[in-house]
């Protein structure tokens, strides 16, 4: 096409492009993930007041925002983990912006978690769909969709018990071979994090970050209308702030549809 962006920009004019929000809202009461207690946590959000058309400030409103780098919907760099430590641009200040926006497939195992919620993700599941929609080409976002986003409050979102959080999240097999065999950008899932609620106890621990990360790749947590996307053509914007040597971010993630 002689000129691409332009064809674009006439597509989102007319509707036959449209943007899906994936991103969920941020405030005091977003869930943040909930470690063993023999590791520091990461503190939710807080929202403090600087000035709202007040005494300390006449004409304009604004706040200062705490929060740990992982929290809400967020993005999950190489360096977070220590498989990714030496990851060349591996930081949330460094990574190409070509890898920022990029197309996803959105594999639905909604009906599996309904059932499983520790569902996982197996090399299986992820042919029986290419069977369908074809291979997964490399650099892509590998979006699982759970529904899991559908949960109301903190309490059903973590679902912990006794023994630790419940929510669903790949196999190491399936990371294993969405790195492997189909050289993925990343994955994204709607839970609040990119491993299963109960992959502390895998081996490895954490198979998600452990291998993504040490193979260079993304990962983005706490994602929500993965429903509204269609199993292969979305592109993805996901752009973590620039913070210098960041692990990660949260951000605003959309996607691009054609209708
Ligand atoms: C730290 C330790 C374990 C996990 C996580 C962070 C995340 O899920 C995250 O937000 O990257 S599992
Ligand atoms: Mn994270």
């Amino acid at each position: 096409m002689s000129n691409a962006v332009a064809a674009l920009i006439e597509a989102l004019a007319s509707g036959s492009v449209t943007v899906v929000d994936l991103t969920q809202p941020l405030d005091e009461n977003t869930p943040v993930i909930e470690l063993p207690e023999l590791f520091a946590a990461s503190p939710g959000v807080s929202i403090e007041l600087i000035s709202k058309y007040d005494d300390k400030g006449p004409a304009w409103y604004w706040n200062t925002l705490t929060m740990g780098e992982h929290t809400g919907t967020h993005f999950d760099a190489p360096i977070h983990w220590i498989t990714g430590k030496d990851t060349p641009n591996g930081t949330t200040d460094t990574i190409s912006p070509s890898k920022l926006v990029t197309p996803a497939v959105v594999v639905d195992v909604s009906a599996e978690t309904a059932a499983d919620e520790d569902y996982l993700m197996t090399p299986q599941r992820i042919q029986e769909w290419e069977s369908e929609h074809g291979q997964i080409p490399a650099g892509t976002w590998f979006l699982m969709r759970t529904d899991w986003s559908k949960r109301q409050g903190r309490e059903a979102f973590l679902n912990a018990r006794d023994d630790g959080p419940h929510s669903p999240g790949f196999s190491p097999a399936a990371v294993q071979f969405l790195i492997e065999k189909r050289d993925v950008l990343g994955v994204g899932v709607e839970t609040v994090g990119t491993d299963a609620g109960q992959a502390g106890g895998f081996d490895p621990a954490f198979p998600c970050h452990t291998l993504m990360h040490g193979a260079g790749k993304l990962g983005l947590a706490s994602l929500t209308n993965l429903d509204q996307l269609p199993p292969t053509g979305a592109l993805i914007i996901a752009a973590p702030l620039k913070i210098v040597n960041g692990s990660g971010s949260p951000l605003r993630v959309l996607a691009l549809v054609s209708s």
